[in-house]
């Protein structure tokens, strides 16, 4: 080889990983007793649930009786499915639907509430497994990641089957979750590939194989290509992927735009190039809180106060931990029916300061509607920069005091008694 020539650099290849039914799968954990079964998981904390808890107290969890869990059709009210188990799923119960609809198509599922403390310890665990094997990943959120396999070892091999196989075992063995991969040239095949073969499947795709594996799936099957371009394109008869890919380019611009129409052409002859960003700055800093029953503003002011308060500090912490300050502060709020809503306001300099997050989300809180019960309230710190001294006064708990932030402008200095006995909102 020559001197100072570099070796040619590998074919991209990127896994896209997505774990199997995932709520579902980590409550099974717990409840082992309820695998091969239908299960879904939703609604808020019901009395029954706890009453399920309090009748086997003592009990390992995993020995409360089957027939002891409560059933979907004894569950009256609103509130949606989040997931189902595979076997739930071929009784047509999915993602999405509301609970009163799936409990006439599987009355006998066993109906579960959401725990999203634990998915979330689970998803820092599974992603921790990966990049202890492929540092090169990307964040999709609780139950997906996109994962550079160019240039890691097995990455290549089969097409990347050996070290995806590699990547499920180790998750497994560290978790006991199933998850399914998709390996392809580039996020956005590999994005459709994850999808073949669930559960627990890996798929592999090459460059070659766009004829066959790709161009019969629906449109809807390009991540970015939502209901409505869906419809669009079925009103100018095109539905699957092939078709897309049969139109003129410069026909597609025309009906979509430059920038849309151009990248629904890429996207058909799956054409990708944007690179796996692993975790770099964070965007935001943020703490949410789903309350044990519904919440009221005005009814439930004093419980509701503390945890508002308790969020603040939090996040204020957390920034200050990371060394961060932020100068977007945002609120959360979702509804007792699953809506959610969000207010936010900029300020003029960043904040890491508890008591001056505090106010200024109380603020935004109050540009919400506040008369229906709500089953969720979160904090959030955007637009970050280095915490400087400025920007890092009294960050951590909101005590006896608070001193107006320096870094701030005037007119948001908080008045000493406010952060005292903080009033709600
Ligand atoms: N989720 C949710 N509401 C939805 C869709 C999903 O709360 N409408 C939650 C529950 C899921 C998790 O996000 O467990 C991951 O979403 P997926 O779409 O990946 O679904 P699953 O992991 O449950 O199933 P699959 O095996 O199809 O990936
Ligand atoms: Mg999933």
């Amino acid at each position: 080889m020559l001197q100072g020539v570099s070796p040619p650099a590998l074919p991209r290849r990127i896994a896209h990983l997505d774990m199997d039914a995932f709520y579902a799968s980590v409550e099974l954990l717990r409840y082992p007793q309820l695998k091969g079964l239908p299960v879904v998981i939703g609604g808020a904390r019901r009395r029954a649930d706890d009453a399920l808890l309090q009748a086997h107290a003592g009990l390992p969890l995993s020995e409360i009786p089957v027939a002891a869990f409560p059933r979907l059709k004894e569950y009256t009210g609103r509130g949606v499915i989040t997931t189902a188990t595979y076997a739930a799923r071929a009784f047509g119960v999915g993602s999405a639907m509301g609970l009163m609809k799936a409990a006439r198509l599987c009355p006998d599922a066993i109906l579960l509430p959401v725990d999203f403390d634990e998915y979330r310890r689970y998803s820092r665990r599974f992603k921790q497994v990966i990049t202890e094997i492929a540092p090169v990943m990307e964040d999709r959120g609780v139950d997906e990641v996109y994962i550079d396999f160019t240039d890691v070892p097995g990455g290549q091999r089969e097409g990347g089957r050996v070290l995806a196989r590699l990547i499920q075992k180790s998750i497994f063995d560290a978790t006991g979750l199933t998850c399914s991969i998709g390996v392809a040239p580039n996020k956005l095949l590999a994005k459709m590939a994850s999808e073949f073969r669930k559960p627990n499947g890996i798929a592999i795709v090459q460059p070659e194989d766009l004829q066959t594996l790709i161009w019969p799936l629906p449109c809807r099957k390009i991540n970015g290509v939502g209901p409505k371009t869906a419809a669009r394109l079925a009103a100018l008869g095109i539905e699957t992927i092939g078709q897309l890919a049969a139109c003129e380019r410069a026909w597609l611009v025309e009906q979509f735009g430059a920038s849309h129409g151009a990248w629904l052409f890429d996207a058909a002859w799956g054409r990708d190039d944007r690179p796996v960003v692993t975790e770099s700055e964070p965007v935001s800093i943020s703490r949410e809180t789903t309350f044990e029953r519904d919440l009221h503003a005005v009814r439930d002011r004093e419980a509701l106060g503390a945890i508002f308060t308790r969020l603040c500090e939090q996040v204020a912490e957390d920034l200050v931990r990371k060394g961060y300050a932020g100068r977007t502060i945002g609120v959360k709020l979702r509804y007792a029916d699953f809506r959610r809503v969000t207010r936010e306001t900029t300020l003029e300099h960043a904040t890491a300061d508890a008591a001056h997050i505090r106010r200024v989300a109380g603020l935004c809180l109050k540009r919400l509607d506040l008369t229906q019960r709500f089953r969720l309230l979160g904090v959030r710190v955007g637009s970050l920069q280095p915490l400087t001294a400025t920007s890092a006064p009294g960050a951590g708990r909101i005590s006896e005091t608070i001193r107006p932030d320096p870094g701030v402008n005037r007119s948001d200095a908080a008045p000493k008694t406010e952060a005292i006995t903080p009033s709600l909102f």
